[in-house]
């Protein structure tokens, strides 16, 4: 720990860093984490209660001072306080709160002092300014996480939780994190693990005392607990896509011939007009991309241009750029216009979009007297939901289909789905070893190919915890992290 040092600097150092978002806020907390912590807490922070930060309680609030001093040397033996020195040239930064946590029980395992100050970023980073003057350091994106990590606080599925939690985009998304941190993955990783090396640890007995041997029940004993273990993983592997869709959204693409109000529904669903709209047919040119949240369901909206044929070169562009959207799509809205007959565009539209991709028909233009039929409706055979992107009216039903396409999206259903694609092609590693193991179980029993199966399971599975892992690839973990996280 004590070497361990990221870009040319060391882990060992007391950091510190603005923890709260940026902007004014009500309050602003400023982390500081390392063996000084609560030193240079002490020299900058005075309590009105008299009691110095190194005797605070863990945990408790204290009211207090932080002050700029310029000395910045007490004298250890003295209980006297800096407020009540009354010196001239110490500099009052803010009225604020201090808390502090004991290493190993804080988030990182070190010392740890929080400021809950007035978040204004000036004076948040008058308080940085007079931390560095102290010999505390600027955190790292993630370095608090990091550290956390390295003192075994938290495993590596947990530390990407964090990330996914702080950037969780719906509820659900937050619950699955939250269930990560908690452990949800990380206790079927080391369950795996544990067994996997109670095994291997008897198949090196195996070769180290060749009189050693395995007997029939030992060995069908090994088998169903390799069969278990990979039964488990190929249950996790399948939770990858609706833990990706969860995380990342539902990419959504809406389509349909020109001016049937494509991106009068983008701007409808949005609440703003992000879109341009006219009653020129091809007024969309390029995609159009926002993410929103229909009901606790993440989309990714991509507006696209009108599907026809077209001599303009750049519509044609456009139309281009519309096929790869459906081609990428999780699920596709095909806008009709409901004041219209079906037209050969809209069927050529339909057919562009894969069979097995969701999709929903959306009569746009209920404010104008229907001219599209109930029959010739059922005849496209999709659902349909009839609104008007103009009004609004509709857009409810639309909503309640879309729900009811994504149920990953409901609340409390997901807490363990494998969300990460790293962790997934570990995981996905692991299951392929521990195939071939069970294969060479079967087939002949050589001790020395079901044991590099094993090992390479079991590295696969320290991968995703982080308990085999190289220092570059964590690092490039923990730079996707924000400071002061
Ligand atoms: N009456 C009525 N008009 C609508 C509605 N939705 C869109 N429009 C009108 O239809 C025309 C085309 O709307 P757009 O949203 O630009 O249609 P689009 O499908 O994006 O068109 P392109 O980008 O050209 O493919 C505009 O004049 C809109 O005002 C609606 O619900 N009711
Ligand atoms: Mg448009």
């Amino acid at each position: 720990m004590e070497e361990e040092h990221i870009g040319g600097v060391f882990l060992s150092d007391t950091i510190a860093a603005v923890a709260t978002g940026g902007g004014v806020s009500a309050i602003g907390i400023v982390r500081v984490s390392g063996s000084d912590a609560l030193t240079v807490a002490d020299n900058v922070f005075c309590a009105a209660c008299g009691v110095r930060v190194m005797d605070f309680e863990c945990r408790k609030m204290y009211y207090g001072e932080f002050r700029d001093c310029q000395v910045c040397q007490r004298d250890g033996s003295s209980d006297t306080k800096v407020c009540q020195e009354n010196r001239p040239s110490d500099t009052l930064i803010d009225i604020c709160l201090c808390t502090i946590s004991r290493a190993p029980n804080s988030y990182t395992g070190e010392d740890t002092v929080e400021f809950h100050c007035h978040g204004s970023s000036v004076v948040l980073s008058e308080v940085l300014r007079v931390l560095f003057k102290n010999g505390v350091r600027h955190a790292l994106p993630g370095e608090f996480t990091k550290r956390a990590f390295l003192n075994g606080r938290m495993d590596l599925v947990q530390a990407e939780a964090v990330i996914d939690l702080i950037e969780a985009e719906s509820p659900a998304a937050a619950q699955n994190a939250a269930g990560q941190l908690h452990g949800a993955i990380s206790l079927k990783m080391d369950s795996a693990y544990n067994r996997l090396v109670d095994i291997m640890a008897h198949f090196h007995a195996v070769i180290d005392y060749p009189d050693e041997d395995i007997d029939e029940f030992k060995l069908q004993d090994y088998l169903k607990t390799l069969k278990d273990i990979d039964d488990e993983f190929r249950r996790l592997l399948e939770t990858h896509d609706r833990g990706k869709v969860l995380r990342e959204g539902v990419p959504t693409a809406i389509i349909g011939r020109p001016n049937t109000g494509k991106s009068s529904l983008l701007n409808a669903l949005l609440g703003y007009d992000r879109a341009i709209v006219t009653e020129v047919a091809g007024t969309t040119r390029d995609t159009i991309e926002e993410k929103i949240l229909v009901g606790n369901v993440l989309l990714r909206l991509i507006d696209t241009a009108g599907l026809r044929s077209t001599n303009d070169s750049i519509e044609k562009l456009g139309v281009e750029r519309t096929l790869a959207a459906i081609s990428g799509a999780g699920l596709v809205i095909l806008v009709l216009d409901g004041s219209e007959p079906l037209k050969n565009e809209d069927h050529d539209a339909l057919r562009s979009i894969p069979p097995d991709v969701p999709k929903i028909a959306v009569v746009n233009k209920s404010d104008l007297p229907a001219v599209l039929t109930v029959n010739e409706l059922a005849e496209l055979g999709i659902e349909n939901c009839t609104i008007s992107a103009l009004s609004g009216e509709g857009l409810d039903s639309l909503d309640e289909e879309i729900q009811k396409l994504f149920p990953v999206f409901k609340q409390n259903t997901a807490c363990d789905l494998l969300t990460n694609t790293r962790q997934a092609e570990a995981v996905s590693r692991a299951k392929n070893s521990i195939c071939s193991a069970i294969t060479a179980l079967t087939a002949t029993i050589t001790p020395d190919a079901v044991l590099i199966d094993l090992e390479a399971a079991i590295a696969a599975i320290g991968e995703v915890t982080g308990k085999t892992m190289r220092e570059d690839i964590v690092s490039r973990i923990f730079e996707r992290f924000c400071v002061g996280k």
